[in-house]
């Protein structure tokens, strides 16, 4: 393994740890907001400690210590915009961040991730993979009950979050080339797994192209 490697590897994966100790407490946070769900949610919350986890074994398997400052730092806008979802008390938003945004982020960035895996992240990827299928659904299946009342904030939501994302990606772009992973190709993932999500939640498919293609299209040129 090349220097080159090492050292873009070091902040990939902090920013996985970093994201799924961020998922873990977005998840009990998310409880607080929807103690109809709270058993739920918390659930959730431990499947991803769980991946922090198995993500930190996967640093300390190949010898590297992972920049979690710098990860911090890339993930604090999403986060504040999260807290001050919770803070307000709109359970729309902060669905939408964690379960649409943030977990379309994650299917994507380990789909891509997987074939280019060492042998012993390739099997946690595959299992985390389902995992993050099931955060995903949860927030489809939540928001759609709530469709077509919530349609308005979704997409007002989307207008200020998801360039947060597609900035965070432009940032670690030439680590992800240097592990082997092509960022226009993630990029696509996103769009593809965040526009089928758009969908279940009840938006037409020519209205979540049209939101998803304006939002995250800059991006894809790159
Ligand atoms: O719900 C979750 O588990 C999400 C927190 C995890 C997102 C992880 C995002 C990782 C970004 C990696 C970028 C290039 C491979
Ligand atoms: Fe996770
Ligand atoms: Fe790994
Ligand atoms: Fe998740």
């Amino acid at each position: 393994m090349s220097a080159a490697y090492r050292d873009a590897y070091s902040r990939i994966n902090a920013l996985v740890i970093v994201g799924e100790g961020l998922a873990d407490s977005h998840f009990r946070l998310l409880a607080g907001l929807l103690p109809e769900d709270r058993d739920d949610l918390m659930r959730l919350a431990a499947m991803e400690g769980h991946h922090a986890r198995d993500f930190s074994g996967c640093g300390r398997q190949l010898g590297i210590r992972p920049d979690l400052p710098l990860a911090r730092r890339l993930f604090a806008p999403l986060h504040r915009l999260f807290r001050e979802a919770v803070r307000s008390g709109d359970r729309v938003s902060a669905l939408v961040i964690q379960c649409l945004i943030v977990e379309s982020f994650a299917v994507a960035a380990y789909r891509c991730y997987q074939p280019v895996a060492d042998p012993f992240a390739a099997p946690i990827i595959q299992s985390v993979l389902t995992d993050e299928a099931e955060h995903l659904e949860y927030g489809g299946r939540w928001l759609a009950a709530w469709f077509p009342e919530v349609a308005a904030p979704i997409a007002a939501c989307c207008e200020r979050a998801v360039p947060i994302v597609m900035a965070m990606l432009q940032s670690v772009r030439d680590d992800m080339k240097a592990i082997g992973i092509d960022p226009a190709e993630l990029v696509g993932e996103f769009v593809g797994c965040f526009q089928a999500a758009i969908e279940t939640v009840g938006f037409e498919p020519r209205q979540a192209r049209g939101l998803v293609a304006r939002l995250a299209g800059r991006a894809v040129e790159v």
